[in-house]
């Protein structure tokens, strides 16, 4: 959808909910004169949100890969990202680079979550805020604690210590059941830096076995704590007998105090954002945001 399409649309919108009609000029000068005035200020607004519009709005201009010294993948060439997550990692106002994703497969013939072997690694910003410049990777910390299955994990200050923790999916449990941990940082050296939270005493139901989740945090009903989002396919038989995968959109809301976050449950699709291209496929949630 084009920039002037959309903005048509508005201001198709704006008049046609404005009980603008024209015989209503004819008939009453006076409302007409004042009328003037409405429409006047009408286009100055339109004008100027049009103009704060394409500023905001205006294409991006593709400046090149891997710019900033971003490495997606090793520079032996291993290790490639399957996620990279930006955050203020070392609380001096630029946004650090964590990069996650598969260090190895172990070659075995009965190949279980056991067999998977998941990387966390950082790349420092030795730029500013304004002008990013990630030096080369090295390791999150010393032997990260990964859950056993998947390791999706999105990053936020849960607590407000000022210490960033993580909402991770999904290890597994005994029935293969994909759990969403909450990874409570406490301590910024050593290595023992987490308090790890099962899904039980969150009260967020895990979701069963074959199912596949990516969380996200956000502060979507902005009351200053981060709720989660969660994002994928849930692995559902049909009315066949056929096992399916269901996209599925969930969101939690954080309904505990500042320091210790609790959450409601699971809730679907409650910002009707689940098909936002409404091609019947789930979509990849993102947030764009400044989360400190
Ligand atoms: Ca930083
Ligand atoms: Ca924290
Ligand atoms: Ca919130």
């Amino acid at each position: 959808m084009s920039n002037i399409h959309w903005h048509s649309n508005i201001t198709v919108r704006f008049l046609t909910n404005s009980n603008f009609h024209l015989q209503d000029i004819f008939i009453n000068k006076n409302k007409y004169k004042k009328m003037k005035y409405n429409i006047l200020f009408i286009l100055i607004s339109l004008l100027g949100f049009n103009d704060a519009y394409s500023q905001i709005f205006k294409q991006f201009d593709f400046k090149g890969n891997n710019l900033f010294g971003l490495e997606y993948i090793a520079k032996d060439t291993t290790k490639a990202a399957i996620k990279c997550l930006f955050y203020d990692l070392d609380a001096d106002g630029d946004q650090d680079a964590i990069i996650v994703g598969i260090d190895k497969i172990d070659s075995v013939k009965n190949l279980t979550f056991i067999n998977i072997h998941f990387f966390i690694e950082i790349q420092e910003n030795m730029g500013d805020r304004w002008h990013p410049s990630f030096a080369t990777r090295k390791p999150f910390m010393n032997q990260f604690p990964f859950p056993k299955g998947y390791f999706f994990p999105a990053i936020g200050d849960l607590n407000h210590d000022k210490m960033p923790d993580f909402i991770v999916s999904s290890g597994v449990d005994s029935s293969f059941n994909l759990q969403t941990l909450y990874y409570e940082r406490k301590a910024m050296t050593g290595t023992n830096q987490f308090n790890i939270i099962g899904s039980d005493s969150l009260k967020l139901n895990p979701f069963v076995a074959g199912s596949f989740m990516v969380p996200d945090l956000a502060d979507m009903d902005m009351d200053g704590d981060l709720d989660i989002l969660m994002s994928g396919f849930l692995s559902e038989i049909d009315s066949l007998g056929k096992r399916v995968e269901k996209p599925t959109f969930l969101y939690a809301k954080n309904i505990g105090t500042i320091t210790k976050p609790e959450f409601l449950g699971w809730y679907p699709n409650p910002y009707g954002l689940a098909d936002a291209i409404n091609n019947n496929k789930q979509d990849q949630l993102c947030t764009i945001g400044n989360r400190q």
